[in-house]
């Protein structure tokens, strides 16, 4: 484009914006306010997304090419004006152009909220899958919730986390469709009793609770190519919003009640990461996703196939994003039976075709099981069908593993009076993967070793990914355009060509350009602490960064009590010599973990007494940043220099906040654990510092014992003192942080941070003499950017692409 016509479609720009924010606002440019700004930009973008997004669609319903359905019950999709702006290939438009007009381009995007449809880790993997697969142009959609509110706000009172609702729909959300004539209705409740229908027997639900299903789309436009695909999210409404015969005699409140009730499903986002809450309500919200999304997929997959299911599983790919939707199974057999009148062979070849599982954690608090009587009870004909899936696979397991009692009832899917979700996913998929090789590996050989026994060759490994568009391109555009400078822009279409960056690695220009966008990143973080947090951080020293949910086996403790470690060194010496470092925490923890609330409370304890020590002239500092989220994400990830990664091994499935790092340049200070081992493989051993215990070693000590704490804690005078300084007095002006003190002696330490800490200590010395020579510490960041080409999203979704939902 020459500069005229530049300038052309700027002044149309602007002449539109302009027009737009008169009809969002009924005021003129220069009396709206930044929300309107927002609200008018979001229009616009709208207008240039819908048209392809039609077009995409009218070429999906001739039902051509496969279709991939996530279904999750969490999408954590983060802020989308800045990504489509960036796939439209406008952005510097829109920002030359604001600038021009007198606004501020920033500004107006941070009038968008945040919306927070997920915990973390599996729903913001959802987010970076349906990212790429729009990218590669690939047919795959979303099901999910649209809950009124999503994760809770996190602020820190006090050093303590309270909770805030998030009512992030308050003002409106620009960039869905509500689509009330593709409503579904979902049935929960009542009976079942079977009929013979023209010499068929057929099952006939009565007296159910009807709730009606109402989805609201929102595209996902592909970076710079014609595709949108569509995230599809339901939301609860009653049938009837009011009841008045009810009203007409008196009882005001129970005619709204059942309105309240319906709504209710969607109402909230249970706030638990890694961990299982057998809550009523929960299960009524993964019936009914599920059974929205695939009433959907069916009337559409109808339409275009002459109103016959043959074909549907060689069309239609319907992945399970852990247990939450292993509804998915039952309930197709249900569509196929009782609605398609197809017999149980036939439905049960093609749900099993259709379905596919990927299981995101090995803990075992986390693993889903209903109460039998519960299932029952709310989903009569859904359980009814679990029980006969159940009995067949039982006679199955009977024929090959004749007599053996004891493996086939710790196979079935029913057992104890629970409906074991795992099982259920497991039985009714053509393939389960892990996340990350280790992961994968753990899941064959301990935690679906049994089913492994059964279905060997269900088992497969996709290793997660993340989007080099949103944490790379978006979130930190400095680096972006240095490296398009030195190795032209191909990258942007294929990580792998990162590694061209590699013929930088000795170049001192190349090297001094690098640093400074990692420095111009730091500074804006620290202005970020500063207005945030109070504390003026030093942008040249170490930026040593933990943040990902507050969870016991991630041990953000064992980060803390190594911070007091070194709090302790420098008032025994305050001229040691070590770089500046700057501890940076953030994550939320589940309102019901007492333990995590407490970890965050000891983090913003020693911060207290660490910040305010003037004897330690700045060489530690340590903060707190409150409300972690995909915005506060992608300022965070770019001003890196640590990236903290130390689960315990074999308890982290695989992380994706180490693959953001990572591409933004910093090094891995982490475990053998999830996809730490696959970034070592990436980067080699000299771009990255491990220690610690292995996953078989953790497992040893698990299973045949053999660790005792107390030994190390008498062995080691810096642990004594510093396990000390939890229950004197010396934190938080006389705090005691007795539980956590408890869990490390009196209960033998079960996520081995004492077993760890030498290990620990000894890496992040080896990280001090790193970082204090600049040019080995450039060459190893480089190096972490050129060699993440394989944690890119699209790599992951061409992985199943080819190994799961067979798409050539
Ligand atoms: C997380 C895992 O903890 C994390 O290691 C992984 O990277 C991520 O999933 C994506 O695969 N698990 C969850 O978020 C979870 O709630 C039930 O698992």
């Amino acid at each position: 484009m020459n500069s005229s016509e530049r300038e052309k479609i700027k002044a149309a720009y602007k002449a539109t914006f302009t027009k737009k924010i008169e009809e969002v606002s009924g005021n003129c440019l220069a009396e709206a306010s930044l929300l309107k700004q927002y609200q008018a930009l979001a229009e616009m973008v709208m207008e240039s997304i819908t048209s392809q997004w039609a077009k995409t669609n009218t070429l999906y319903n001739k039902n051509e090419s496969k279709q991939v359905y996530f279904f999750s019950i969490e999408f954590l999709i983060g802020r989308l004006m800045k990504s489509y702006l960036s796939n439209l290939g406008v952005e510097d438009l829109v920002q030359e152009c604001s600038a021009e007009m007198g606004l501020d381009y920033e500004a107006i995007l941070s009038q968008e909220s945040d919306p927070g449809l997920g915990n973390g880790g599996l729903g913001r993997l959802m987010a970076c899958y349906l990212d790429s697969s729009s990218a590669m142009g690939m047919p795959a959609h979303g099901n999910g919730i649209r809950y009124k509110y999503g994760l809770f706000e996190q602020r820190i009172i006090n050093g303590e986390q309270i909770e805030v609702a998030d009512n992030w729909l308050k003002n409106g959300y620009p960039f869905e469709i509500r689509n009330p004539d593709k409503s579904v209705i979902v049935k929960y409740y009542g009976q079942i009793h079977s009929e013979n229908i023209n010499g068929n027997l057929t099952f006939v639900h009565e007296n159910y609770e009807p709730i009606m299903a109402v989805p609201y789309d929102v595209p996902i436009k592909g970076y710079r190519n014609e595709t949108v695909n569509s995230l599809r999210l339901w939301s609860a409404e009653p049938l009837e919003a009011f009841d008045l015969p009810c009203f007409n005699q008196g009882h005001f409140l129970n005619a709204v009640r059942h309105k309240s009730e319906a709504e209710a499903i969607s109402q909230i986002l249970y706030p638990n990461d890694n961990g299982f809450d057998g809550k009523l309500l929960r299960l009524k919200q993964e019936y009914f996703f599920v059974c929205a999304g695939i009433k959907r997929i069916v009337v559409d997959f109808k339409r275009s196939n002459n109103n016959s299911m043959d074909g549907f599983s060689d069309k239609i790919c319907i992945h399970i994003n852990d247990t939450h939707p292993a509804l998915c199974g039952p309930e197709l057999m249900r569509v196929l039976m009782d609605e398609e009148g197809l017999g149980w062979d036939d439905s049960w070849k093609i749900t099993v075709a259709a379905l596919s599982f990927t299981n995101h954690t090995v803990l075992p608090e986390a693993l889903e099981k209903w109460p039998v009587d519960m299932m029952k009870d709310l989903l009569p004909r859904i359980y009814m069908i679990i029980e006969e899936i159940n009995r067949r696979f039982l006679l199955e397991l009977d024929n090959e593993f004749p007599y053996d009692l004891e493996r086939n009832h710790s196979l079935s899917i029913i057992r104890d009076n629970y409906v074991h979700m795992a099982s259920l996913a497991i039985v009714s998929s053509h393939s389960v993967n892990g996340v990350a090789a280790l992961h994968s590996k753990i899941l064959r050989e301990e935690t679906f070793n049994g089913y492994y026994q059964v279905f060997p060759n269900r088992f497969y490994s996709v290793t997660n990914g993340v989007s080099p568009r949103r944490f790379l391109m978006n979130s930190n555009p400095e680096l972006k355009t240095l490296i398009t400078e030195s190795i032209g822009s191909a990258w942007e279409h294929n990580l792998f060509h990162l590694k061209k960056l590699l013929n930088y690695i000795s170049d001192p220009v190349f090297y001094e350009k690098f640093e400074d966008v990692k420095l111009a990143n730091k500074i804006r973080l620290a202005n970020y602490m500063t207005s945030h947090n109070n504390v003026n951080v030093d942008p040249h020293s170490i930026f040593d960064i933990q943040v990902k949910r507050i969870h016991e086996y991630k041990r953000q403790l064992l980060n803390a009590l190594h911070v007091l470690y070194l709090y302790n060194r420098l008032k025994e010496n305050p001229n040691l010599e070590m770089a500046p470092r700057t501890f940076i925490f953030a994550g939320k923890a589940a309102p019901g973990y007492y333990y995590a609330k407490e970890v965050i409370k000891l983090i913003t304890a020693i911060a207290e007494l660490v910040n305010a020590d003037p004897t330690l002239h700045d060489k530690l500092k340590v903060v707190f940043l409150a409300n972690f989220n995909v915005s506060l994400a992608e300022i965070i990830y770019p001003a890196a220099n640590i990236s903290e990664q130390i689960s315990t091994a074999g308890k982290e499935a695989s992380g994706t906040g180490n693959m953001k790092f990572m591409m933004n340049g910093a090094i891995t200070l982490g475990t053998m654990d999830g996809a730490n081992i696959e970034i070592l493989e990436a980067v080699g051993p000299s771009n990255i510092v491990t220690f610690g215990l292995s996953a078989d070693e953790v497992h040893h000590y698990q299973k045949y014992g053999g660790y005792r704490s107390i030994d190390i804690f008498e062995q080691d005078p810096r642990i004594q003192q510093v396990l000390h300084q939890l229950i004197d007095g010396t934190l938080g002006h006389g705090l005691s942080f007795q539980a956590i003190y408890d869990s490390l002696l009196l209960y033998n330490d079960g996520y081995f941070v004492l077993k760890d800490f030498s290990a620990y200590a000894d890496a992040q010395n080896q990280v001090d003499h790193l970082f204090r020579n600049p040019t080995i510490w450039t060459k190893m960041s480089i190096s972490n950017v050129a060699n993440s080409g394989i944690f890119s999203s699209d790599r992951s979704i061409a992985d199943y692409q080819r190994e799961i939902w067979k798409i050539i």
